[in-house]
């Protein structure tokens, strides 16, 4: 267990401290408020202290016995340097999170309005370490505006989301005409394209054509003819790299947009990783990456981030309609830099389930006070 005290004027300035030298996985042990600096007692500033702990090396599984017989049960005085200092079984490790994570809720002293939007955030599944960092700010807002009230509260909640969401940028562009629809299977890869493909036709009036490297069910091939007969669209089946080439050549001369379906598979086998950047340059080509509104916060990050390596110029966020939880959204622009939206869908209608909210919208949809 790793301790380092920390000292900022407030608490996301601590909290981005801590973040840098333990990451994520860092638990506060202790923070205060203290007032120092200045002349002979005059002109003080107040600053948030943290003491911030970081277990590099948690126990092994295997070692699990040997740890539970030497782990002295812990004492109820010193517990926190108790706990800094001994190796902890599993069983500890709980007991520890769980102390952590009271004495985080005790020394914060979230004022009950405070303790509600946070909790509010939780709910709708934004990330603890963001939610806090969110509350912390708009209570500093309010601390400057001196209007201390739960409507204020919420407002500068508000504000402090839509400030992290101004760097999230909306809008289907492509800097190429191969757009690629890549992700994990089931998003609704395929029933986006359909989407966007009858969109740019009606409103944009694009010649239009499909190629799928989704040959792995004979159905995925059949849903995509099926909506190119409807909508008139050639479409092609690539079975190799050579034909995918081949397609793309040749459609280009003829259309506007090629749109381009990939397999459903698993983003956690590599080969998938490497076979789409294996069969046409990621610069050649605008990826989008499929992602659902529905998937758990962590997968969401991580998919995001496997994705993001490969060449990612945006994001299709699907299945809005299956969840009231849009955390997904704040936790990325709070992790990674220069996300698009392209698109949102809510439905399984094709064209129609498509929607554009602005930024102060989905503020108000990640807080679930719709609008
Ligand atoms: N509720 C809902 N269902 C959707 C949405 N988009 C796609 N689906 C459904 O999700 C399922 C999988 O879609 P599909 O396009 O085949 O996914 P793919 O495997 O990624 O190509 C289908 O039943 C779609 O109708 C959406 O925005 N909302
Ligand atoms: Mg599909």
């Amino acid at each position: 267990m790793k301790i380092k005290k920390y000292k900022a004027p407030s608490m996301p300035e601590v909290m981005k401290q801590v973040r840098k030298d333990f990451g994520t996985d860092a638990v506060i042990l202790q923070s205060r408020q203290i007032k120092s600096g200045g002349v002979l007692g005059l002109f003080k500033k107040n600053y948030i202290e943290v003491v911030a702990g970081y277990d590099p090396d948690p126990v092994k599984p295997a070692k699990k016995a040997a740890m539970k017989k030497e782990a002295p049960a812990p004492k109820k005085e010193n517990l926190q340097e108790d706990l800094a200092d001994v190796p902890h079984s599993k069983e500890m490790e709980q007991v520890y999170n769980l102390l952590a994570a009271q004495s985080r809720q005790l020394q914060l002293k979230f004022t009950p309005d405070e303790q509600l939007v946070y909790d509010r955030l939780i709910t709708r599944e934004v990330l603890p370490d963001i939610a806090l960092d969110i509350v912390k700010e708009a209570a500093n807002m309010i601390a400057s505006s001196k209007e201390d009230t739960a409507q204020t509260l919420k407002q500068m909640v508000h504000e402090s989301i839509e400030k992290r969401l101004e760097s999230l940028q909306l809008g289907f562009t492509y800097p190429h005409k191969v757009i690629q629809f890549v992700g994990p299977t089931g998003v609704g890869k395929t029933t986006t394209i359909a989407k966007i493909a009858a969109q740019m036709q009606l409103t944009e009036n694009k010649r239009i054509a499909f190629i799928t490297l989704d040959t792995y069910r004979i159905a995925a091939v059949e849903q995509l003819k099926t909506y190119a007969k409807i909508l008139h669209i050639p479409v092609q089946v690539a079975y190799n790299k050579q034909e995918y080439r081949q397609y793309i050549e040749q459609l280009q001369q003829d259309y506007d947009v090629i749109l381009v379906d990939t397999a459903g598979r698993n983003y956690r086998d590599e080969a998938y990783l490497t076979d789409l950047v294996d069969w046409v340059n990621p610069n050649e080509v605008t990826n989008y990456l499929v992602l659902s509104m529905t998937a758990k916060p962590k997968d969401f990050l991580d998919i995001y981030g496997k994705f993001a390596a490969i060449g990612i110029h945006g994001l299709i966020l699907t299945k809005f309609d299956e969840t009231e939880q849009y955390g997904n959204i704040l936790n990325a622009v709070s992790t990674y830099d220069d996300i698009r939206i392209g698109f949102i869908t809510n439905g399984q209608d094709v064209p129609e389930d498509m929607i554009h909210p602005t930024l102060s919208q989905l503020s108000h949809y990640i807080t679930g006070e719709g609008q």
